[in-house]
């Protein structure tokens, strides 16, 4: 036991008469307790040590084919109040979700040893740090949770001794059992269960549940925001450094943003960019005024494939120590892994996914789409000298966006904070394998919010409109981009990645007054010559082309706006269906 505090104990104790395990170990987050779980995972087969030159300390894992992605069919949000959950969220009475997913808990753990968990989402001594602790009976849990989160003695010094301010996570794999799998949020206690997963955002229950679904109910209460955004610092060659937080949905470019190499010309003139989140940020209003951002987190969990010398170098250097790899090909020559489109040279003596013998002619995939690194921010060379500031930054900007191959142009502005909070409410993104179901269908996902909203969808948004009348003229602008516009062949125009600090440094100039802008139907856009295009083989009449707002495609967006809309009746701030009416008005 590392502490005395009394609420923990107790809840400890009830935890253990229910799951029954064979042996209770508090994780106190020292290197020794950790190399201990680690070599026990190796001789179990859960782990597989990579080469110690090439990866240092870092590990494989394989989940079960079924066990590979969240499964938002089997996430629910049960609240007393089925309303409270609202028409985006699955719901199930408390009382009756205890006593289910109770059954199915009660002596999960015979024969197993039972981790208790402490952990701290946010920077150590930062007042808007929160403390949770996670029970769990997968090594793979606590060794991610130590990547992911600062782990040990640093949660329970911020809780204190007499404090009931913790966030109650119970995880067990069971069977892993798909049919009998359940992610289950409980806001109005603080608590969070999840069964028979032991595969990433199921059962990291620090990021995606409680960061999240949980702390956005939180901060609907407290007066701050839980959001599914990056955060990145921008430094021009004056050395100034401006933030921005981008929302964008799962597998959608979050991580690349965070960590962009800026283009050459860029570079030359002196900007750099550096990394304070990748995934999700708490947002508050800070004494200037200003809203300001921290992220919870204490490293990236993020998708392998596409991640590449090219593409991503930051994140590839992050993943060279003390990185856990989830579900890609390992390379037998060499004992290191590899994913589709890290180079162009599969291995041919490997191991795919599931753990078997891998052809790589055959046509199948090293790596599941899906698959992921865990690795320490500390690793990333451009991680923000402010990434353990306790204050957070102060954000200038807010992006949104997601995969839309026509229909939203590469950059606008809204015109001021409520048409932001529509232009956030209206996102609408092509489905990715980061979630269980079919691939590449357009959803609506507002702020890219949709899996992780831990209340009513219309209550948030009145809460962002609320967030900006405190606000008032010190709110970062809000923006929305789409790296992701198709040819008619289906290939991306814009050449992205990189490349996307040109269009964030429209928008950083736009927050500075420092250049104009074209009034369109749905927002202000770049004029063309804005968006600097030095360096790129693509020629201005291709940026007119992505920066295009075509009327008739919008006119459909509408009817389509309607009916996501439709869903939340009496509940949607008025403040929305005037942006509507707006917006209809300006495509006539
Ligand atoms: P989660 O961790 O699931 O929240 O994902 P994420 O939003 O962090 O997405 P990530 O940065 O990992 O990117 C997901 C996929 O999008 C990868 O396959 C990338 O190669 C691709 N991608 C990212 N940025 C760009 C871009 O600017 N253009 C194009 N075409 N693809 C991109
Ligand atoms: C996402 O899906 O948005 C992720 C991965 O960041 S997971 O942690 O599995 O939710
Ligand atoms: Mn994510």
């Amino acid at each position: 036991m590392l502490t005395n505090n009394k609420n923990v104990l107790n809840w400890v104790d009830e935890m253990v008469a229910l799951t029954k395990p064979d042996k209770v170990v508090w994780i106190d987050g020292s290197k020794e307790q950790l190399d201990e779980i680690r070599k026990q995972s190796v001789e179990s087969g859960e782990m597989i040590k990579l080469n110690e030159e090439k990866l240092p300390n870092c590990y494989l894992h394989r989940t079960l084919p079924n066990d590979v992605a969240r499964v938002e069919h089997r996430t629910f949000i049960c609240t007393r109040n089925k309303e409270d959950a609202g028409p985006t969220n699955n719901w199930e009475d408390p009382q009756v979700m205890y006593k289910k997913l109770g059954e199915m808990f009660d002596g999960v753990m015979k024969g197993r040893t039972m981790y208790v968990i402490p952990y701290l989402m946010g920077p150590v001594g930062s007042e808007f740090s929160k403390v949770g602790f996670e029970i769990t009976d997968s090594n793979y849990v606590v060794l991610n949770m130590d990547i992911m989160t600062r782990m040990g003695k640093d949660a329970i010094d911020q809780l204190g001794e007499t404090s009931n301010d913790f966030v109650r996570g119970l995880h067990s794999k069971a069977d892993i059992d798909e049919e009998k799998r359940y992610i289950c949020q409980f806001p109005e206690d603080n608590t969070i269960w999840s069964i028979n997963s032991a595969y990433g955002g199921n059962v990291l229950l620090g990021k995606k549940c409680f960061a999240l679904r949980i702390a956005s109910f939180q901060g609907k209460n407290e007066g701050w925001m839980a959001e599914h955004m990056l955060i990145l610092g921008i430094e021009n060659p004056q050395g100034e450094v401006k933030y921005i937080c981008a929302a964008f949905p799962s597998a959608c470019g979050k991580t690349n943003l965070a960590m962009l190499i800026p283009p050459e010309v860029y570079k030359k003139a002196g900007y750099k960019v550096w990394c304070v989140g990748d995934d999700i940020s708490w947002l508050r209003q800070g004494p200037d005024g200003r809203l300001w951002a921290i992220n919870p987190e204490n490293g990236f969990f993020g998708v392998a494939p596409g991640t590449n010398l090219k593409s991503n170098p930051n994140a590839l250097h992050s993943t060279e120590e003390g990185t856990i790899f989830t579900n890609v090909a390992l390379n037998l020559d060499t004992n290191t892994v590899w994913w589709e489109g890290l180079d162009k040279n599969p291995p041919t003596n490997a191991i795919n996914w599931k753990g078997e013998k891998w052809d790589c002619t055959d046509g199948s995939k090293g790596a599941h789409p899906n698959s992921r690194f865990t690795a320490p921010a500390r690793n990333c060379p451009c991680i923000s000298k402010e990434f353990n500031n306790p204050q957070g930054v102060p954000i200038s900007a807010i992006v949104f966006g997601g995969r839309r191959a026509k229909t939203a142009p590469l950059v606008y502005q809204s015109r001021d904070w409520n048409h932001g909070v529509f232009v956030g409410s209206i996102m609408a993104s092509e489905t990715t394998a980061a979630a269980t179901g079919a691939v590449g269908v357009v959803r609506r996902d507002p702020m890219a919010m949709l899996p992780f909203c831990g209340y009513h969808m219309a209550d948030y948004f009145q809460h962002w409109i609320d967030m900006g009348q405190k606000l008032g003229d010190k709110a970062p602008k809000i923006f929305n981009v789409n790296w992701f516009r198709t040819d008619d062949e289906g290939n991306f125009i814009w050449p992205g990645f990189g490349d996307n600090l040109r269009v964030l440094s429209w928008i950083l100039d736009r927050c500075e007054g420092k250049v104009d802008a074209v009034e369109t139907p749905i927002g202000f856009g770049p004029k063309v010559e804005d968006i600097n295009i030095d360096g790129l083989s693509i020629d201005e009449t291709t940026v007119a082309n992505l920066l295009n707002v075509d009327k008739e495609l919008w006119k459909e967006e509408v009817g389509g706006i309607h009916e996501f809309y439709g869903k939340f009746g009496d509940r949607l701030p008025k403040e929305l269906i005037a942006e509507l009416q707006t917006l209809e008005n300006n495509l006539e």
